[in-house]
């Protein structure tokens, strides 16, 4: 496979231990999946960070938030006949699915977009209410109409769904409930509207008929949405034979929507691709790579808390119209950033993708 990404001499740019614990008794785990934007002339990520109590031999503990905004320790016996802890990122306890890490959002900027560091007076974004007891995760920021919009992954036992806030000063924020039901992530809505109309790119899930694709829909305020429409499936000979969910929000190019994407394939290895999608009708799909772009292979990318992952939901096209920067989590435990050429992107989709 061919991977155009030119990584960061200085990645990982962050690890879990260059951030301190949000609550006493909790480590960092992990740090993955910046959701990234411009603000008062610098750089920021909203970094994912995933917190769990210290690990004994004879436990898996895990933290969830109660209804009331506090944090309750889960402990389970790891010899316990009723538990499946094959996968690092989940467990199952006697037929339910548990996370084995709580994640907040944290904001770190940065002069250069390579030294990020913590700034003052701003706000953890944490769960908030019953669904999102198992943390929020993975958040795309698109900047529209004067507002920075933040589509998240909202977790609980209530299944994994889209959850959607608003700011413009990043102090205070509007919550705007759910928006997009379970099993559904991987939510970006795109920086403009289209023929008047708001455009999202989405990935519900199901389990029985179809699979894990990705979707777009429209809406006329950019909180309820439809017009569903299913554009992008996995692919079952390709490295996407898994799952696919889309990055950040497309890149509006002269040639149409680009869309920076994640694939996985039966081996959980996740890599980049990217689709094209037509200016004035953005459910129509008119180029996809067809290999990846980028593939798991520099030592933090293939082993930390869950290896052989490269996944991005945040990205800078830089001013020279050409150089997109992508931050993304590596091995789902380091921050880390690469740039690629968009001209050389746009080159390598071919319109006969096979889907
Ligand atoms: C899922 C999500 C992501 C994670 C990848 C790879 O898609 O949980 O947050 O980075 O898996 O583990």
């Amino acid at each position: 496979m061919k991977d155009i990404a030119t990584r960061f001499a200085g990645n990982p740019l962050l690890s879990p231990g260059d951030l301190k614990p949000s609550i006493d008794g909790l480590e960092i785990a992990c740090l993955l999946n910046p959701g990234v934007f411009q603000f008062e002339g610098k750089t920021w990520l909203l970094i994912r960070v995933a917190e769990r109590p210290k690990q004994t031999d004879d436990l898996i503990s895990f933290p969830i938030l109660t209804k009331s905004g506090g944090i309750e320790i889960m402990k389970i016996p790891s010899g316990d006949p009723e538990l499946d802890a094959s996968d690092a990122r989940v467990i199952n306890y006697k037929g339910l699915d548990y996370l084995t890490t709580l994640s907040h959002l944290r904001l770190l900027c940065s002069d250069d977009g390579k030294n990020f560091y913590e700034p003052e007076g701003y706000p953890l974004l944490t769960g908030e209410g019953i669904l999102q007891t198992f943390g929020i995760e993975d958040c795309r920021v698109t900047w529209l109409e004067e507002k920075y919009h933040l589509t998240f992954t909202a977790v609980s036992d209530n299944g994994v769904g889209v959850g959607l806030r608003t700011t413009t000063d990043w102090k205070d924020f509007t919550s705007h409930g759910m928006i997009l039901p379970p099993h559904n992530k991987d939510c970006a809505i795109f920086e403009e509207k289209v023929n008047g109309k708001y455009y999202a790119l989405h990935r519900p899930s199901s389990v029985d008929i179809g699979g894990n694709f990705i979707w777009i829909a429209s809406s006329p305020d950019g909180i309820h949405w439809g017009d569903h429409k299913c554009i992008i499936k996995t692919r079952s000979d390709k490295w996407d034979s898994k799952r696919v969910g889309a990055g950040a929000a497309p890149i509006k190019t002269e040639q149409g929507w680009l869309e920076i994407y994640h694939g996985a394939n039966e081996a959980h290895q996740y890599c980049l691709g990217a689709f094209l999608l037509d200016l004035e009708d953005p459910s129509k799909v008119i180029g996809r790579t067809d290999a990846a772009i980028m593939v798991p292979q520099a030592a933090y990318e293939l082993t930390g808390f869950f290896g052989n992952v490269v996944f991005t939901n945040g990205h800078i096209l830089q001013p020279d119209g050409d150089t997109v920067t992508i931050y993304y989590g590596a091995s789902d435990e380091f921050v880390c950033g690469a740039d690629f050429s968009l001209k050389e992107i746009l080159s390598l989709l071919k319109s006969d993708h096979g889907q």
